[in-house]
């Protein structure tokens, strides 16, 4: 048996969260929303993901899942929105939604003008939460094999991915063709960013990308309900995990303890028993006090796996 409601664990101004929102809305798709802090200790998180610690995270039932890129590939599943699937067959949108998510993702807030992104943290988390998520971000890229652009440089790289998201919606309406799909909401949330901090005011160089981000824009969030974290965890606690993909996969450590972390940043690992290993993603088995047994499902691409440290 499987849960009935689809939770996002969120916080407004995560741009990883509004692609997921922005997926709920293309699909008028019914959720959960529980809100939770924009840095850790995450308490109303913690239970389900067994210490992940990016946003956002999704569960149905006692299934967790975790990276934006699963949780797309779950909502197509859920859907039938076959385009929400994180495959991207044509290549020049492939290459901008990478990009979107690499360098350009992080130059939305490093080229961002720092009084104004100093004055929405303040109005956001007030003085105390502002140190306080300074001082998170800092500790949490210290150990990152990604190097965000910094000052000219970031707004290099920002200006160039817009204009080369110009030149190529210049051709087509949406990033892979006329109708939406998984592309265009990667290389929506950065600029959605940019523009929560102050920054890409004007978009008037890049006529294109503005009509596209207004479309965007105007999905909405689908069918948005505000939930607690209690909800969450009694129908996880109350639902066992949904079967485990006939073929399991093959790995070598199928059936052992298994640590899974990004292998980019934020690389705080989770573990449990490593129950699938599949082309596309990582199950492990979490045995918990509170909610019981709880699935956690990572992508492959972009996690490592390793034995637990002793
Ligand atoms: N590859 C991840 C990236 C997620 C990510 O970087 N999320 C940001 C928030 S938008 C984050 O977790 N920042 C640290 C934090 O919120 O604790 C995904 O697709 O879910």
């Amino acid at each position: 048996m499987s849960g009935n409601t689809f939770f996002l664990h969120h916080y407004e101004a995560s741009p990883y969260a509004e692609k997921i929102r922005a997926m709920f809305g293309l699909a008028g798709q019914a959720w959960g929303s529980v809100l939770t802090s924009p840095y850790p200790p995450r308490p109303d998180i913690d239970p389900l993901a067994g210490g992940y610690r990016r946003i956002p995270v999704a569960h149905l039932g006692a299934d967790v899942f975790c990276d934006t890129a699963l949780i797309a590939a779950e909502l197509a599943a859920l859907t039938g929105l076959g385009e929400l699937a994180p495959t991207v067959a044509d290549s020049a949108a492939q290459a901008l939604a990478e990009r979107a998510e690499g360098d350009v993702f992080f130059a939305a807030i490093t080229s961002a003008p720092p009084l104004k992104l100093l004055g929405r943290l303040l109005a956001s988390v007030g003085p105390a939460g502002t140190v306080r998520f300074i001082r998170d971000r800092a500790g949490m890229m210290k150990d990152a094999s990604t190097r965000p652009p910094r000052g000219a440089e970031a707004a290099r790289v920002f200006d160039a991915y817009l204009a080369d998201l110009d030149g190529h919606l210049a051709a087509q309406e949406c990033l892979a063709g006329d109708g939406l799909s998984y592309a265009d909401f990667c290389a929506y949330h950065p600029i959605w960013l940019a523009q929560s901090v102050g920054g890409a005011s004007t978009l008037e160089r890049y006529a294109n990308v503005g009509e596209w981000l207004q479309r965007m824009a105007s999905l909405g969030q689908g069918g948005r309900r505000e939930m607690t974290a209690e909800q969450a965890f009694c129908e996880a606690a109350e639902t066992e995990p949904r079967p485990l993909p006939d073929d399991p996969g093959a790995h070598e450590a199928l059936g052992s303890e298994a640590t899974i972390a990004p292998d980019d940043y934020a690389k705080i690992g989770v573990t449990g028993r490593l129950v699938a290993a599949t082309g596309e993603r990582y199950i492990l088995a979490r045995e918990t006090e509170g909610l019981g047994s709880v699935h956690v499902h990572f992508p492959r691409d972009g996690y490592a796996l390793r034995p637990p440290v002793a």
